[in-house]
């Protein structure tokens, strides 16, 4: 009877000096496994009398089932603590302030290329693709650009190290141009794209950047004429800047690959360069060399360019006045366009 109290309370006590699931384990083993104390003691039942067999048995058995329930306890008390362990460990604050999730927004100057694409496009202009890195025939010789031409120097141009198959020096377009030069030789007329892309020409100040966006529009028929370029662009313009109060102006000038060629300048009735007239872009009737490098008889087919930058287009339109921003990838300035 002593005896079976002091096993509980040995066992109470080995079961508390283990610290963890395992050792308590190790423990229950030693007073409830095949050769544990507890055993041991049922085992010895056999060797006595039928009435003392009966007692003992209970006994026995009422000190087995307080060992049971002290385990059971144990192991409840370990299986908590690291449950508490854990949930110290692994806490956070909720009241911190969350971490937000920044949507990004479109660059100004790609809104102004899909503005643009979405205004001519209304109109029918399809909108042509091409390569980065062009050949000197795209690029210049297709454009009527005379072989000595400036633009072709290497203090113009990007050239790379790789030549074409006419053995020229491969480089990046100065102009989207030989988009449309591609285009128009791929398609029959009437040929009516734009070309939007990225441009290189080694240049880089307040007002100048080596890579900048242009996009050039191309409309060739039977009988377009400068009249068509100048509804054309007109009323892009009071499109991209959603206003009729502005006037546009087409003033004389040069370009190897137009004849006749102008400058269009636009004046604001209204803001900030109210009165002022501003230049938005070159245009003219296409060269009749340049309709032949098509592929086409400029006899037959002609038809206007026009060649404007979307860096100044977005610069007008939003009131920006250093190019430099656009490139700098400051949040501050972006976010303000989205
Ligand atoms: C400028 C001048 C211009 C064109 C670009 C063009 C394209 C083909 C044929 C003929 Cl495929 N012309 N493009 C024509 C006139 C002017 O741009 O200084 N733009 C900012």
């Amino acid at each position: 009877m002593n005896d079976l109290d002091a096993l509980v309370r040995a066992a109470g006590e080995a079961f508390a000096a283990a610290a963890e699931p395992a050792a308590l384990e190790n423990e229950k083993a030693r007073f409830l496994g095949k050769a544990g104390s507890v055993t041991e003691l049922l085992k010895g039942l056999a060797k006595l009398a039928p009435e003392e067999k009966k007692a003992q048995g209970a006994r026995i058995n009422a000190a087995k089932e307080a060992i049971e329930a002290l385990l059971a306890a144990r192991r409840a008390q370990l299986a908590e603590a690291e449950l508490n362990a854990r949930l110290a460990a692994e806490s956070f604050d909720v009241t911190l302030p969350g971490r937000k999730l920044s949507a990004g927004g479109i660059h100004p100057v790609l809104q102004t290329w899909m503005r643009i694409e979405e205004i001519f496009g209304s109109i029918g202009f399809d909108v042509a693709d091409g390569p980065e890195i062009e050949s000197d025939w795209h690029n210049f010789t297709a454009l009527n650009n005379p072989e000595n031409h400036p633009a072709r120097s290497m203090q113009d141009t990007f050239y790379v190290d790789m030549k074409d198959a006419d053995g020229k020096p491969l480089m990046l377009r100065t102009h989207t141009s030989p988009m449309q030069v591609r285009y128009a030789r791929m398609h029959k007329p009437p040929i009516k794209v734009i070309a939007p892309g990225r441009t290189y020409r080694v240049d880089s100040d307040a007002t100048h950047s080596p890579m900048f966006h242009q996009v050039e529009g191309l409309w060739i028929d039977e009988d377009i004429s400068f009249a068509d370029l100048k509804a054309v662009y007109t009323d892009f313009l009071h499109r991209f800047f959603e206003t009729d109060d502005l006037q546009v102006r087409f003033r004389p000038s040069f370009f190897p690959f137009t004849e006749p060629s102008a400058e269009i300048d636009m004046m604001f009735a209204t803001g900030p360069n109210k009165g002022k007239w501003l230049e938005i872009s070159g245009a003219g009737q296409v060269h009749p060399t340049v309709v032949r490098n098509f592929g086409l008889d400029p006899e037959r087919y002609t038809g206007f360019a026009f060649g404007s930058g979307i860096e100044r287009l977005t610069m007008l339109r939003y009131g920006v006045n250093d190019l430099r921003l656009f490139f700098e990838g400051d949040l501050r300035f972006l976010q303000q366009f989205n």
